[in-house]
Order: structure tokens, then sequence, then C-alpha cells
């Protein structure tokens, strides 16, 4: 999870809170020392943390709640605060379909502006868009060679001349090109820029005016705590930044600093980055960021994010499945109708689920290849009640569809998990029915969070 260890600490102090038979001012102390004590441990800076634990500190103590109703209060003063240092709420960034979109990424060299774009175009490309990749890094060895290895992995036309040493020509130029080609979505990389190099910077914002982009994004790497603070206000002393891309959240304990950094120069976090990969990427959104760090499943983003996936269940299957039966060729069909793994993974994660079922992680297509030779050679009543499988049909299974044990024990093994999860999913479904929202609908936050708790896979 982003930011571990400030998770962990806050909900230790929200714990701990809980767990008292009454809140009495000296509670209320405690509570704030915690809270100061976890936030400058996380790089928030030191004016910006009592002020926000002043705030819940005045709003804690004057209220004139019963003492019931006290806790449940404080607990939201703490989220409310941390969104507010977050953002609060963020707009995505605004695509005009039917337009092209000329989104240019500037930022200290090593901040991942390149690896980004890869994130983005991976993101955008997932959403139906027609992207393509620029590169206008004249300075970096092999800076072209990077975006367009890591744009053949995207599946995306990367554009660039790296015989061209003037890098607006080339911002001009190849933005152009791939306008002309129909695209969408042109993600425009620059060079590493350092701050006190004046050249590089005056070069920055002449691609900004040559281009004229729908959005600069300005990529801050999130190991600098609130550092990024100064770096964010540099650039935008040269640039028109729209909003900022946190990097590197994976792993460093000066995340809440950097993120809460960003969030006060007045720029939208649109995005974070959270590893290597090109799918360690995640849409910001404070309210669901804050829900997840505190560990209390987000409903808004439970629900979009079902959407997302488009989870279709067939409704005779649904119906089976609450009665408690779920074939083998059930699972089979299930997975091959998520069509969005990445997406059930984030649904799971923000339900509070322990681990992934390893049938959703990246091999879930090799695996349903495999499977379906070994469903070929089961018999009806096999498919129907997996339970009867024992060792004898196993072998005969195996041989007919010249797979080994282990691939047989793992797909049953993944049946039983999967048959746990979906029904739990189905139970969430049914209980947000009725109520006049698709999917998951208005579903009771303890239901939920019950449920977060359960999911062990
Ligand atoms: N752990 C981690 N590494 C990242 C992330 N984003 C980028 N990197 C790494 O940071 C380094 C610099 O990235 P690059 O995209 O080349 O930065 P650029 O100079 O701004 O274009 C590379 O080794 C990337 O793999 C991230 O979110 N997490
Ligand atoms: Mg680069």
């Amino acid at each position: 999870m982003v930011l571990e260890q400030l998770g962990r600490s806050l909900d230790n102090a929200l714990r701990k809170l809980r767990r008292l038979p009454q809140v009495d001012k000296d509670a209320i102390n405690i509570l704030i020392q915690e809270l100061q004590r976890s936030l400058l441990q996380a790089d928030v800076k030191v004016e910006l943390v009592f002020e926000m634990t002043e705030s819940i500190k005045k709003e804690a103590t004057n209220t004139t709640l019963k003492r019931a109703q006290r806790k449940d209060f404080i607990i939201k003063l703490v989220h409310d605060q941390l969104i507010k240092v977050l953002g609060g709420k963020v707009a995505p960034i605004r695509i005009k379909s039917g337009k092209h979109n000329v989104i240019l990424l500037v930022g200290i060299q090593g901040s991942g502006k390149t690896t980004t774009i890869g994130k983005l175009a991976r993101y955008y490309k997932s959403k139906g868009y027609k992207v393509a990749s620029v590169t206008t890094d004249t300075w970096r060895p092999g800076a072209y060679e990077q975006l367009v290895q890591l744009s053949n992995q995207v599946g995306i036309k990367s554009y660039g001349n790296p015989t061209e040493k003037n890098a607006i020509k080339i911002a001009v130029r190849e933005t152009k090109k791939a306008i002309n080609d129909g695209h969408d979505i042109i993600l425009v990389d620059t060079a590493g820029r350092h701050k006190e190099e004046k050249e590089l910077m005056k070069e920055m914002t002449q691609i900004e005016s040559a281009l004229k982009p729908n959005e600069v994004i300005l990529v801050i790497d999130g190991t600098l705590g609130q550092q990024a603070y100064n770096q964010a206000e540099e650039f935008s002393k040269s640039t028109k930044i729209g909003s900022i891309i946190v990097t590197k959240l994976d792993g460093t304990a000066k995340g809440g600093g950097a993120l809460s950094a960003c969030a006060a120069t007045g720029q939208s976090i649109r995005f974070i980055g959270l590893g290597e990969k090109l799918d360690e990427l995640e849409e910001f959104q404070p309210t669901t960021f804050v829900g997840t760090l505190l560990g209390k499943p987000d409903l808004e983003g439970l629900v979009k994010a079902v959407q997302d996936a488009e989870v279709d269940i067939d409704p005779d299957m649904q119906k089976r499945m609450l009665h408690g039966k779920f074939t083998l060729e059930d699972l089979y069909y299930q997975l091959k109708s998520i069509k969005k793994v990445g997406k059930m993974k984030q649904l799971l994660t923000m339900m509070g689920g322990g681990n992934i079922p390893d049938v959703l992680k990246e091999d879930a297509e090799k695996n349903l290849e495999r499977w379906e030779v070994v469903l070929n050679s089961m018999t009806s009543a096999e498919k129907e009640d997996p339970k009867i499988i024992k060792k004898t049909r196993k072998r005969r299974i195996a041989i007919g569809s010249g797979t080994d044990y282990s691939t047989i024990n793992k797909m049953l093994d993944q049946y039983n998990q999967m048959k746990k999860f979906m029904k739990r999913f189905l139970q969430m479904q049914k209980k947000g029915k009725g109520k006049g929202m698709p999917g998951l609908g208005n579903i009771d936050p303890s239901f939920l969070n019950k449920l977060g708790k359960d999911f062990k896979f």
C-alpha cells in the first residue's frame, strides 16, 4: 500500500480512540499527539501539521455531541483534515473527445517523466483513446529509444527525431504529425531539467508557447518529501502548470510530505506513480486515498470501480451461486467476462481484501487457455461438482488433457477461492439492490468493512 507507514500509525491512533469507553480531554490530547507524530514522520511540513491538528482539537473539544457520537465525529474530523491537506476533491484531466489533446510533461531529470508517459499511454489507451507519444529530449543519450521502447510495449505510436538537435522544432513537427495521423491524445515528453539550468527552462517555456498544450503536467519525485513544494514553485514560475503527478510513492516514508506539499501549491495531483511498471499508476482522488489509507473502503470509489471493471454476471449464474452452486464452468466463463483484470485488482484492494487470487493476476489469460483444455477432459458431473475430483479422476484428466497434476490442483484451488469471493461479491451486490443504484449501490459501510476484514484469500 502507498504510505504504508503513515496509514498504519494513523490507523493505530484511531483504533485506540475507538476502544476507549469515553472520549475526554486527555483522550483528545493523546490522539492529537499521535497524529502529529505520524504526520511529521511522513515528512509533512511542521506548520501544516500543527494547523491541521489544532483544527481537529478545536472542533473535537467544542462539540456538543453526546458521548456516543463523539468518536465518529472525531474520526470524521481526521478524515476531513487529511482530505483537505491532500487537495480536497480533484477533477480528472479534461480530455475533449473528438479533438486532439496535447499533454506536455515537464520535470527534473530522473523524476519519472518518460516512465509516466508510458503509464499514461497505457491508461488512456485502455479507455479507448488513440494515443501517441512524442519525445523532445535531445539531451539525454538514449532518450528517444527509451520512449520508443515504452511505446512499443504499450502498443502506441511514438514520434521523434533523434538526429534533430532543436527540441522546439521536434516538438512542433512531430506533434503535428501525430495530430495529422489522427491521434486523440498526444503525450509530449521533455528533457530532464534542473531548476538552475536557465537554458533548459527557456527551452521548456518555448516548447509550451509553440505547442499550446491542453495541459502541462509537472512530474515530481515523491521521495523528495516536503521539498517537492520548492520544486513545484520553481516550475510554475516558468510554465503554466495545470496539474501534478507524484511518482515513486512506493517505498518512501516521505510520501505524505510530497503529496501535501504538492497540494499546497494549489495544483491538483491527478495521478500517483507506485512503481516502475507500466500499470503502476493510480488516479489520485483525496477522498478515496484517505479512505484506503485509514482502512475504510470508499463507497463512491467502489461503485465506480465495479462499473469500470465491467463485471457482467449472468443472472442465472447469480441465482445458482447465491444458493451455493458455482461450477468450474461458471468460473471459466466468469473469468472470461472480467475484461479488465487490473480494475478487478483495484477493486479488491479497495475492499480491503488481503491477497488477490492468483487467477486475477497477470497470467489470467494464460490460465484460461490451459483451463479450457482441462475442462474439455472433464465429465459434466466433475464440472458441476469438482469436490468429486480425487486422485483417480485427476490422473485421467491429466492424461486426457496432456497437463499435469499441479495444473489441475491449482485450478481447483483457484476454483475454491473464487467461489468464496464470488459469493461475497454477489451478496454485496444484492445488498445494494433496490435502492436505485446499479451494482454496489447504497451499501451499508459497516457491511463493507466487515466484508473487507473477511477477505483473506
Ligand atoms: N519505484 C519507482 N520508480 C519509478 C517510478 N517512476 C519512475 N521510476 C524510475 O525512475 C527512474 C527515472 O525515470 P525516467 O522516466 O527515466 O525519468 P525522467 O528522466 O524524468 O524521464 C527510472 O529508473 C524509472 O524506472 C515510480 O513510480 N516508482
Ligand atoms: Mg526522460
